[in-house]
C-alpha cells in the first residue's frame, strides 16, 4: 500500500547515508556483504569496539567453542572450506569473520569506537538520526540494528559479590594474562558457556569448585578433525560444501520435534542424555546431583563430552548447597561452609535487556520503543516493529532457534532486510512502515504456538522474562522461519510513503 507524498524539510546538508548498521558482528558484518552484493554501497557499520566480531570477539575463554557444526554455523554466501574441525572453536570463527571482512572490502566502512547511544526518528526527513557517544550524529534512511541480544556480561544479584578480594573473571570477559596454574578456583554457573571452561580450568588449576544451581540435559559432542584430503575437496567442489550443509541442516531439523516441542520425543533426547550420563558419570550420588527436573529443551541443551569427565577429575568438586554470599575469602553456601578461593569465574550469561534492546529508540510520534516492549518485546516476522519506519532488527524478538543454527535464522533476516532497503531505494520510496495488523496478527499466532512448545513449559531461562512471556524464540522449524522470511509482502504488509517529486 502507497500513502500519500510528503514534503521533507531541510536537513541543513547533514549527509545522509541510506543505511547505518549498528554492530560489526556475524549480523552486521552479513548485512554489509548482501547490501553489497545487491548493489548497496552507501552504508556505515558503526561498532563501539576497536575490531569486528561481536560475540566471537568477546567470549575467548578457554574451551570457547560453537556447539552448532561449522557448516551450519556460517553464510552460506561465504562458505568456508577450511573449517578444521566439525565444531570450531572462538579463534577459528573469528578468524572466518575476519576473512568475511576482508574479502568484502568491509573494513574501511566500519566506524570502531562508534558507540550508538539512542536512534530517533525525523519523521519530517523520513531519516534516522543515529546519536554517537563522543562524535556527531550519523544520519541515516534505514537503520539495521544488529548489535545482539547478548553482548553484555551479566554478574548474578548476590550479596557481598564486590567484596571478593581475589581475582574476579567473567566467561565473557576472560583475562588471558592471568595464569591459573596452582589456583583455587571457584566457577559459578553451569550452562552452556560453564561447561565449556571447566574443563579447561580443571586441566590447569590446582582445584576447581563448580557451583550448580540448575542441572542441564547434556548431550555428547563429537568433534572429528578434518582431514586434509576433505578440505581440498570442499575447496574443489562447492557443490559437497552445499551437500553437507544441507545435511546438517536437515538432521538438526529432526531434533526440533524432540526440543522445540513438548512431544513423545523430548523423552527420547532424555533418554539419550541419561544413558550417556550413566556411561560418563560413575557415582550413583553425582548422576542424581546431574539429573535435570524439567523437560529437555526448555533451557538450551548442552552439548559437551568433556563436562562430566572433568567434574570426576579428583582436583574437581561439584557443590550444589545454594549460594548465601560471597564473602572476601571466597563463596559462602547457606548451610554455612566458606569455600576459599584464588579465583571466582562468572559463567553467568548476559544482561539480557528487559526492554529488548540496549539501545534506545524512539519512532514515530516520539514513541519510545523500550516502554512499549517493557512487557516483553515483539515485532513483525521478528524483523520490523510498526511505529518505527525503516528500521530492522537481527535476531530481534522471537527468532531464536532451539535445534539450529542461528546464523541460518541471520541469514534469512539479512535477505528479508536487504530486500526492503533495495525496494526503497528502487521505488523512491521515502519510508517503509509495518502495518499494525499485520504485526498483531503475527504475534497471536507466535504466542498462540509458543504455548505448546518446550521453552513454555515450567524451567527458568533467559528465553523467558520475569512474567514469563516469550520474546525470544521461535515456535517451528528452521525451514518454517525461512520460509516466513522469503515470503514478506512488502506490499500488503508494509505502507510506504514515496519521496516528494523533488527530492
Ligand atoms: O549463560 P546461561 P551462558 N547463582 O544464562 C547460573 C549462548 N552460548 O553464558 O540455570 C548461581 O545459559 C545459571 O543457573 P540457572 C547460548 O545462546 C552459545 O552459559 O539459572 N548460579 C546458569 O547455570 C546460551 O544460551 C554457545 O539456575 C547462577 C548459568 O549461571 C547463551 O549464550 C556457547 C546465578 C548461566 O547460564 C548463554 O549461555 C556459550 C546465581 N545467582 C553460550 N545466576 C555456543 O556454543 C546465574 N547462574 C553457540
Amino acid at each position: 500500500m502507497t500513502g500519500t507524498s510528503k514534503k521533507r524539510t531541510d536537513l541543513n546538508d547533514k549527509p545522509v547515508v541510506d543505511t547505518a548498521i549498528i554492530g560489526a558482528g556475524f549480523a552486521g558484518i552479513g548485512a554489509a556483504i548482501r547490501l553489497r552484493q545487491s548493489g548497496v554501497e552507501d552504508f556505515v557499520l558503526l561498532e563501539r569496539d576497536t575490531r569486528p566480531g561481536g560475540t566471537w570477539r568477546d567470549n575467548t575463554y578457554p574451551g570457547a567453542a560453537c556447539d552448532i557444526p561449522s557448516r551450519l554455523y556460517s553464510y552460506s554466501f561465504a562458505p568456508n572450506p577450511d573449517w578444521s574441525k566439525t565444531y570450531s572453536g572462538s579463534a577459528e570463527i573469528l578468524s572466518y569473520i575476519d576473512t568475511m571482512v576482508a574479502d568484502h572490502d568491509l573494513d574501511r566502512r566500519i566506524r570502531y569506537g562508534a558507540t550508538v547511544t539512542g536512534v530517533v526518528f525525523d519523521e519530517a526527513n523520513g531519516v534516522w538520526e543515529c546519536a554517537i557517544a563522543d562524535s556527531d550524529p550519523l544520519y541515516a534512511r534505514t537503520v539495521v540494528v544488529a548489535s545482539g541480544p547478548l553482548s553484555t556480561p551479566g554478574y548474578p544479584d548476590i550479596t557481598g559479590i564486590e567484596e571478593f578480594a581475589g581475582k574476579r573473571m567473567h566467561s565473557a570477559d576472560w583475562d588471558h594474562d592471568y595464569d591459573f596454574t596452582g589456583k583455587k578456583v571457584g566457577v559459578i554457573g553451569t550452562g552452556a558457556s560453564g561447561v565449556q571452561v571447566i574443563p579447561e580450568l580443571v586441566r590447569s588449576a590446582a582445584q576447581v569448585s563448580v557451583f550448580q544451581r540448575t542441572p542441564g540435559w547434556v548431550l555428547p559432542r563429537i568433534n572429528p578433525s578434518v582431514s586434509a584430503r576433505t578440505k581440498k575437496a570442499y575447496a574443489r567442489i562447492p557443490l559437497l560444501q552445499s551437500a553437507s550443509r544441507a545435511a546438517w541442516f536437515w538432521g538438526h531439523e529432526s531434533v526440533a520435534l524432540g526440543v522445540v516441542w513438548n512431544s513423545p520425543l523430548t523423552r527420547v533426547v532424555e533418554a539419550v542424555s541419561k544413558i550417556s550420563m550413566r556411561a560418563q558419570v560413575k557415582d550413583p550420588w553425582m548422576r542424581r546431583q546431574l539429573t535435570p527436573d524439567f523437560r529437555a529443551g526448555c533451557k538450551r541443551l548442552l552439548m559437551t563430552s568433556a563436562y562430566y569427565p572433568a567434574l570426576q577429575e579428583d582436583n574437581c568438586r561439584l557443590i550444589t548447597w545454594p549460594i548465601a554470599r560471597i564473602s572476601e575469602k571466597g563463596v559462602r553456601t547457606v548451610e554455612g561452609v566458606e569455600h576459599q578461593f584464588d579465583a571466582l569465574v562468572f559463567a553467568t550469561g548476559f544482561e539480557v535487556s528487559k526492554q529488548g534492546t540496549p539501545i534506545p529508540i524512539t519512532g514515530r510520534d516520539g514513541r519510545v520503543l523500550g516502554d512499549e516492549w517493557s512487557r516483553g518485546a515483539y515485532a513483525y516476522k521478528s524483523i520490523a516493529v510498526s511505529g518505527y519506519p525503516n528500521l530492522y532488527f537481527t535476531f530481534g524478538p522471537n527468532s531464536g532457534p532451539g535445534h539450529s543454527s542461528a546464523l541460518v535464522y541471520m541469514e534469512a533476516q539479512i535477505d528479508a532486510i536487504v530486500m526492503a532497503v533495495t525496494t526503497v531505494l528502487r521505488r523512491r520510496l521515502a519510508v517503509l512502515d509495518v502495518h499494525p495488523t499485520a504485526q498483531a496478527d503475527y504475534n497471536a499466532d507466535i504466542q498462540r504456538r509458543l504455548e505448546k512448545t518446550t521453552w513454555n513449559s515450567g524451567c527458568k531461562s533467559w528465553y523467558l522474562t520475569e512474567d514469563g512471556f516469550n520474546a525470544t524464540m521461535f515456535p517451528g522449524f528452521a525451514s518454517q522461519y525461512v520460509a516466513q522470511m522469503r515470503g514478506i509482502d512488502l506490499t500488503h504488509d508494509f505502507t510506504a510513503v514515496a519521496l516528494a517529486p523533488d527530492d
